[in-house]
This record gives structure tokens, C-alpha cells and sequence, in this order.
């Protein structure tokens, strides 16, 4: 890859999943620090060490290389358990010469949310309203408390006791009397919390979380200062951004990169390359429109052919065309201008594939591809099935960067 840029930023151009977790951890090698900026431990970032496939939910993927920096902004909904425990899976296979700043404006996912998620999908269920199938990490109630002010708790209220307590016997009374009832409502059984554990809980975080909290707004203006290179790792995608995807059937926090500076406190001054992941089929998990969805043995196919059940939830994913008008919206939306498109070597394994270049009456439009040959000597010569499909793209979206023709960082075939 030529430039080399001080800033870079990576985004999903569809329903996530598209290969971010690759494409980071190779710009990684070009960073020094790698900002999350959105969601939590709904995300699931698959990289590599060694042999070892990892699935990072919450941890920067650039963590996994050496004498890198990656911080968690303030955008990200955090559950303290789960990320300690990936901190730990990532020691036990000898990753740990990384630092890491947590900002102390980040929210806490609180073991409450995940009762109040799944009582409000029963509750969707029961009364007949399709539910948004979340990944049930409490990642909806998170943000929804952040935006209430008197519910949210953040990295920095772990170190003020006094207030803590007092703020969690609000919550507590409000979250037993609202939840008690939503359970009784919908005929569940519900235990009420108490000050005292969850205090407790929340002091063991501040102990654990105290090396790396800071004003992350602030460290990375002087790390920009200092020239530091820095990479904004979107997670998500831009169709489950809460302001730009299919709303409600979307995620809490902005996964596009418009959600990069709000997420994380950083408002890029200098030029930066924007990244656009696209998985060149289109998967899909939880519900929600999906205009170019298979069903069937060829979704079958497809699903096991890509591998294509959630790394965080194992929900086995729906599965459908490359649909480029949506894709026009999301590159031109994020100013992507450098696409990398992934899930090749799936498409590789079909006889043929279709792409949908537009819409009339409400019924895709599909351009079919029939594929003849492979990727073994990819580096010198494309399969003309994937010269077509790169072309197709950039007539209609924009310049593709790179296409990825396996897992793993180093099969990444860089065209610009
Ligand atoms: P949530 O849990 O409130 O964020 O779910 C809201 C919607 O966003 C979708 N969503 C995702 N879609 C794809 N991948 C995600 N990450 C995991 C993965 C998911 C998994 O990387 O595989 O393992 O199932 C992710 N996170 C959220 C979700 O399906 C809802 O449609
Ligand atoms: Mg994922």
C-alpha cells in the first residue's frame, strides 16, 4: 500500500461482519494507536495470532500486535467481566505487550441491562411486535441509561464512592420497581438487586480498570500532536448505525464514521483515509430488512461456505446478495474512498453469483457472474469473474483498495 497517512478510520459498509477485524489488524502494522469508538461486546473483531483464530469483542484489535496503543473512547458500552476475561485469553496466549487507555466518560454495561434486554424482547414477543433480535450483551438498555443521565454509569463514577452509592440507590429502586413489574407483566419470575453487591462489583472494576482510564478525548490530541498515527476502528456497520441504518432493526451507537468523533472526543484536523469493508455477499444477523436475502440450500450453502454464524452469539447469519445501491448510500455517507472488499473466496466456491444494481417496483435487479478459476495465482493475474466485480464496483461506488482472498492479514492483495 503507498500512502502512508497519520490518520485512518475502517467502517462496515453494510449489516457488520464484512472482514473489519483483517483489515485492522494488518493497518495496525502501519498505527500506532487503534481507537474503538462505538458498541461493546456486540461486536466480534476475528483476527489471528499465530494459528489461533481470536474473536475480539471489546479489546482493539491492534492490541494484538506489538507495542501498539488502543484505547476504548467514550462511545464504547462496556461490561468490565467480559472485557477482563478477553484480557486474560489474550495473556494466556502471550499477548500482552500493548497498552491500553479506557476513557472515563465510556459507559458501563451493568448486569441490570441484561435483564431489562431480555424482558423487553419477551415482552415484544408476547405482544406480537417483531423484536430487533439483538445480541442480548445489554448493549440497548447501556446506552438507553446514558441518554436517561440519572441511570448511566461511567468509568469515572467507579472513583467516587460517596456519589456511586448514593446514584446506585436510585437506580436500584427505579430498575426494581420498572423491571419487577415488566416481569410480572409478561409472567417472569424477577430478583431485585441490591446497593450493596453491585457496589461492591463496582469498586472491584476501579481496581481493575485503574491503570488505564484517562481523559482519552485529551491523550489523543497529544498523541496527534506528538505524530503519533492513529486508526479508528469502527464496529458495527453503517446500516445498524442508530442515526443512518434501518432504524429500529439497528444497534445503539453510530457504527458508520460519523460516529468517529463523538465516539471517541477526536475531531480529525489533517487528511484521513477512510476504509469501506465490503463483504462482496451480503450476511445479516438479527432481524430487520434485507431486500436481497436467500433463503434455502443456497443460503445453506453460502452460510457454511463463509462460515457465517455470529462470533458473538453463534446465531447463524442471513445471507444475501451484494446489494450496491445500498452501498452507494453507505460509501458516500462515510466519504469512503478506499474500498476493501472481502468474502472472495467464498464467491470463488460457487458456479455462479449475482450482484444487484438497482431496484424496480420494489424487486432487485440482479447482474449475474459466472466463475471460472480461482485465486491461486492472484497476485499476477485476478479470475476475470473478479475483475468484472471489482469494475462493476467502482463504476458505481468507488476505488478498491485492496480485496482480501483468504482470513488472514497477509492475504490481503493491495491494488492501490
Ligand atoms: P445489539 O446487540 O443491540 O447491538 O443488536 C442490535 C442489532 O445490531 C446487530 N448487531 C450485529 N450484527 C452483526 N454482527 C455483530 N456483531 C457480532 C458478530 C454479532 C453476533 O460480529 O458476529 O455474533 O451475533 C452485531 N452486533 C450487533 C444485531 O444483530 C441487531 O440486529
Ligand atoms: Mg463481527
Amino acid at each position: 500500500m503507498s500512502q502512508n497517512f497519520s490518520l485512518s478510520s475502517v467502517i462496515g459498509l453494510q449489516f457488520g461482519d464484512e472482514g473489519k477485524g483483517q483489515l485492522v489488524d494488518y493497518l495496525t502494522q502501519q498505527h500506532d494507536i487503534i481507537v474503538r469508538y462505538n458498541g461493546g461486546a456486540n461486536a466480534g473483531h476475528s483476527v489471528r495470532v499465530g494459528d489461533r483464530k481470536f474473536v475480539l469483542h471489546q479489546t482493539p484489535v491492534g492490541c494484538i500486535s506489538a507495542g501498539k496503543i488502543g484505547v476504548l473512547g467514550n462511545g464504547v458500552a462496556l461490561h468490565v467481566p467480559s472485557f477482563l476475561d478477553e484480557l486474560a485469553q489474550l495473556k494466556d496466549v502471550g499477548v500482552t505487550d500493548y497498552q491500553l487507555k479506557i476513557a472515563h466518560n465510556a459507559h458501563l454495561v451493568m448486569p441490570y441491562h441484561f435483564i431489562e434486554e431480555s424482558l423487553r424482547q419477551t415482552l415484544a414477543v408476547q405482544v406480537g411486535n417483531e423484536p430487533i433480535g439483538t445480541t442480548a450483551k445489554g448493549i440497548g438498555p447501556c446506552y438507553a441509561d446514558k441518554a436517561s443521565r440519572d441511570t448511566g454509569i461511567r468509568v469515572a463514577d467507579l472513583y467516587e464512592p460517596e456519589t456511586l452509592k448514593r446514584r446506585l440507590a436510585f437506580i436500584v429502586a427505579l430498575k426494581n420497581n420498572t423491571l419487577s413489574s415488566l416481569a410480572a407483566t409478561i409472567g417472569e419470575s424477577y430478583t431485585p438487586y441490591s446497593v450493596e453487591p453491585l457496589f461492591e462489583e463496582c469498586m472491584a472494576w476501579a481496581e481493575s480498570l485503574k491503570d488505564f482510564a484517562t481523559n482519552a478525548s485529551l491523550y489523543l490530541l497529544d498523541q496527534e500532536q506528538a505524530g503519533s498515527r492513529i486508526l479508528f476502528e469502527g464496529a458495527n456497520a453503517s446500516k445498524l448505525d442508530i442515526d443512518f441504518g434501518d432504524y429500529p432493526y439497528v444497534t445503539s451507537s453510530n457504527g458508520s464514521n460519523l460516529g468517529m468523533t463523538a465516539g471517541s472526543g477526536f475531531l480529525p484536523d489533517s487528511e484521513i483515509q477512510r476504509f469501506g469493508v465490503i463483504k462482496t455477499y451480503t450476511s445479516r444477523v438479527g432481524n430487520g430488512p434485507f431486500p436481497t436475502e436467500l433463503f434455502g440450500e443456497l443460503a445453506d450453502e453460502i452460510r457454511n461456505k463463509g462460515k457465517e454464524f455470529g462470533s458473538t452469539t453463534e446465531r447463524p447469519r442471513r445471507i444475501g446478495w451484494l446489494d450496491l445501491p445500498s452501498l452507494a448510500e453507505t460509501v458516500r455517507m462515510n466519504r469512503a474512498n478506499k474500498l476493501v472488499l472481502t468474502g472472495l473466496f467464498v464467491l470463488a466456491q460457487l458456479e455462479e453469483f449475482y450482484v444487484c444494481t438497482g431496484y424496480e417496483n420494489g424487486e432487485a435487479i440482479l447482474q449475474r457472474f459466472e466463475v471460472s478459476g480461482d485465486f491461486q495465482n492472484a497476485a499476477s493475474e485476478l479470475p476475470v469473474w473478479c475483475a468484472d466485480l471489482i469494475a462493476l464496483i467502482e463504476s458505481r461506488l468507488a476505488p478498491v483498495a485492496a480485496i482480501c482472498i483468504g482470513p488472514n492479514r497477509d492475504q490481503l492483495i493491495w491494488r492501490r
